[in-house]
Order: structure tokens, then C-alpha cells, then sequence
């Protein structure tokens, strides 16, 4: 294992891709309140380099940590002296890495010498661009691409919009705001071309963007992205620079000015959670939240991430319920109902804080407080077997069931104005 390490490191350093040789993920199932506060304290050893791909926050949810091969003895340590349980999710992340890259490889070649978009399969950005081109080509009466600002390194935030008049209301949809993520990039895509093809020949979607526009943004963290490809595939946040730190990056999802620096967010910008120096800091975020306060219109609003299968709604920052909580549960549980008829895919539905944890600085929080009752918060597949590193063989499923159950919340915006 030790010349395996080595050896990678090589690789690594001359090509800077950071590899998991050797990591593994483990789930873990806490069973009291001082299990969790074991585990909050493990994930406060910053020596330790473990990624929590969940967070200790009750006993309902387990957690899975990415364990560097490094820490692997202290932390199952740790957990066997503690009796707290777990088992391997995952025995070596980079065979899982390196499989999907190999998978994608042949893909993309096969993808060149062929006429259509292959939806099956994990894009690079510029695929994923051309994609969006495909469709607004194909769809030039519908779909036009908008560039609501630019990322931190200067790539574009594209959104597409759908619109068959002027001066609609809208509902939008983000995903990719936590680049590793990438179903939620890859879903949000064929849902684009969904939504196109339906219109016309779906009674609902067309009756949907008679009376709406949809807004469209495939891959928020566009720079997060590009890195989770070339340089390290756990990659979450921006790659903004933090001044007076060597890390980088801010969690796009604890940036929104909502409970801003609140509970559920770091301060450290070395810490995958990091806040930001202040609310819509990011320019990602900010662009974001111009846009959604310049257009005024929007009536609802859903921000795709991964995994868990939830479906959640506000509060994050704090744990009392929305003022719409039973309306907004009402939708959701429909919805998740909705999903769950084409392949069975189960959700849990509830608000992000009793169903995850108290986080603040989150997109939905903001939207909701600043009247956007109709906001919303998917965690697509799976439920951790792979986690971030779901199989390109899910992405048509998974896309397929979400948009059924994005379906369902966007007819309820359209039935129900406000
Ligand atoms: O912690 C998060 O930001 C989300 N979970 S993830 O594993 N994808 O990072 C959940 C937050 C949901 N809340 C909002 N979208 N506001
Ligand atoms: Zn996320």
C-alpha cells in the first residue's frame, strides 16, 4: 500500500490530480446523542482530512465519511472504542474514480462520431455546453440561452429559458451548485430537453409555459466543476481565493444571506463548509440572487444537489417550521409521490432542518424569506452505495423520476398563484 501511495503521489504531482488510493467510506450508524457528538468531535480533527459526504446530526441518518488511507487505523480506532457502528460503503474510492473516468472516456469518443447528445452519460463543461446549444437549437422558438453573469475564473452562468410569451412569471431551477455532485449537472440537463420535447405534445407541460417561463441553470459552480474533473473529483465548493488562507474556495450553499454565519456553516475557509467572508460574497451566488431580485417574478424555485433521495424545504438556518409548512409539505410528499412511480425511488420530505441539520447561508432559505414561497431543495440518488459517484447507468433514471416530481411542483406553482 505504501508503494501504491507513493507511486500515486508521483502521478499526482506531475500531472496535480489528486487521487484516493487507499480511502475508504464508511458508514457509520451512530445510536445515542453521544455517539453524535463523538462524531462532531472527530470531524473537528482537522489532521484527520475526512470528508464528511453526510454530517452527524441524529441517529435517523447515517453518516458517511471519506477516510484518507492515512487516518483509516485512527478512525476505525475511534469509532470500535467508542462502540460506535459501521461498516466499508466503499474499499478503495479511487477503483470507483478510476472506473467512472474510464466509462466516460469511451463515452465521450463514441459521442464524437454521433450526430446526438448522449444523455447517458457524465459530460465535461464544454460538453455539457454544447448540449445546452443542441437544445436551444432544436428548440429555437422556446429556448433561448441567457448569460446571467460570469464564475470566479470567468466561465459563464448560462440558464436557459423557456418561454412562449412576454412578461411571465417563472419558476427556476438550478443544479451543480456543489460541483461534485454531478447526477444533479447531468439531470438538470435532460430535464431541459424534457421540458422542450413535452411542450406541444404534454397537455400540462404545455399548459405550464403557456402561463410561465422556466429558468434553466445546469452548472452554478461552473469553476468547481472543471476542478472536480482535472484535479480532484471531491471537489465541492468555488474556487475563489481566500485572502489571508492558502484554501480555497467558498460552499456556495452557506453564502446566501439567510441566517448568514449562523449555525450549519464554517468559518474556516479551509473547511468544505465554509461560509464566506460575507452573504453573496461568491459572485456565483450573487449573480444568482441579482438576477432572481431584478426579474421579481419568480413563484417558485428548486435547487437540485446529491445524494440522500430528499426532498426538503425551509427551514435550514433555524429550526422552526416555514409559515406554508403544510402546504409546502403537502406538495412535496406528491411530488416525492410522483418520483417514486416510475421506479419506486423513495424520498424523505420534510424541512432541511429536521430531516438533515440546521445549515445556514442556504439558496432556499433566501428565496423563501424573500417571498418565493415555492422553494424547494431535491438530494437526488442514491441513498450512499456510491454517493457522489453514482454510475452513468442511473443518470437516465434518475432524470426520469425527477422530472416527475419537478413536474408535480411546477404544476402546483402554476395552479396555485400568489
Ligand atoms: O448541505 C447542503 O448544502 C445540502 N446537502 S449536500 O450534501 N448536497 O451538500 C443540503 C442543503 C439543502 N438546503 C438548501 N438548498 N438550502
Ligand atoms: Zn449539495
Amino acid at each position: 500500500m505504501r508503494l501504491l501511495l507513493l507511486l500515486s503521489a508521483l502521478v499526482a504531482g506531475t500531472i496535480a490530480v489528486k487521487t484516493f488510493v487507499g480511502h475508504q467510506v464508511l458508514r457509520i450508524k451512530a445510536s445515542n446523542d453521544d455517539q453524535i457528538k463523538e462524531l462532531q468531535a472527530l470531524e473537528g480533527l482537522t489532521h484527520l482530512e475526512l470528508d464528511f459526504w453526510t454530517e452527524p446530526a441524529n441517529i435517523d441518518n447515517p453518516v458517511d465519511v471519506r477516510v484518507p488511507f492515512h487516518s483509516l487505523q485512527s478512525v476505525k480506532s475511534y469509532l470500535e472504542f467508542n462502540n460506535i457502528e459501521y461498516s466499508i460503503m466503499i474499499n478503495d474510492l479511487q477503483t470507483v474514480i478510476d472506473s467512472e473516468k474510464q466509462e466516460m472516456e469511451t463515452d465521450n469518443i463514441k459521442e464524437r462520431n454521433s450526430a446526438t447528445f448522449n444523455y447517458a452519460t457524465y459530460h465535461t463543461l464544454d460538453n455539457l455546453f454544447k448540449g445546452l446549444d443542441a437544445i436551444v437549437l432544436d428548440f429555437k422558438s422556446l429556448v433561448t440561452k441567457q448569460q446571467i453573469g460570469t464564475s470566479t475564473e470567468g466561465r459563464p452562468l448560462y440558464v436557459l429559458k423557456f418561454s412562449t410569451g412576454a412578461s411571465r412569471p417563472a419558476i427556476w431551477i438550478d443544479a451543480g451548485i456543489h460541483s461534485r455532485e454531478w447526477i444533479t449537472q447531468a439531470t438538470a440537463l435532460w430535464v431541459g430537453y424534457k421540458l422542450a420535447t413535452d411542450y406541444g405534445k404534454d397537455a400540462s407541460i404545455t399548459s405550464l409555459l403557456n402561463k410561465f417561463d422556466v429558468y434553466l441553470l445546469v452548472v452554478t459552480n461552473p469553476d468547481g466543476y472543471v476542478y472536480s474533473h482535472t484535479a480532484d473529483r471531491m471537489w465541492r465548493k468555488t474556487r475563489a481565493p481566500n485572502s489571508g488562507s492558502r484554501c480555497i474556495g467558498v460552499d456556495p450553499n452557506r453564502n446566501w444571506n439567510a441566517g448568514f454565519g449562523g449555525p450549519g456553516a464554517s468559518s474556516d475557509p479551509c473547511s468544505d463548509s465554509y461560509r464566506g467572508p460575507s452573504a453573496e460574497s461568491a459572485v456565483e451566488v450573487k449573480n444568482i440572487a441579482n438576477f432572481i431580485r431584478s426579474h421579481g417574478k419568480i413563484k417558485g424555485f428548486v435547487s437540485i444537489h446529491s445524494y440522500s433521495q430528499l426532498l426538503l424545504f425551509p427551514y435550514g438556518y433555524k429550526c422552526t417550521n416555514p409559515a406554508h409548512y403544510t402546504e409546502l409539505n403537502t406538495v412535496g410528499r406528491s411530488a416525492a409521490a410522483a418520483l417514486s412511480s416510475l421506479y419506486g425511488t423513495q424520498y424523505k420530505v420534510g424541512t432541511i432542518c429536521s430531516t438533515i441539520y440546521q445549515a445556514s447561508g442556504g439558496s432556499i432559505d433566501w428565496t423563501y424569506d424573500i417571498g418565493i414561497k415555492y422553494s424547494f431543495a431535491f438530494e437526488l440518488r442514491d441513498t450512499g452505495r456510491y454517493g457522489f459517484l453514482l454510475p452513468a447507468t442511473q443518470i437516465l433514471p434518475t432524470a426520469q423520476e425527477t422530472y416527475l416530481g419537478l413536474k408535480k411542483i411546477m404544476e402546483h406553482v402554476r395552479d396555485n398563484p400568489y
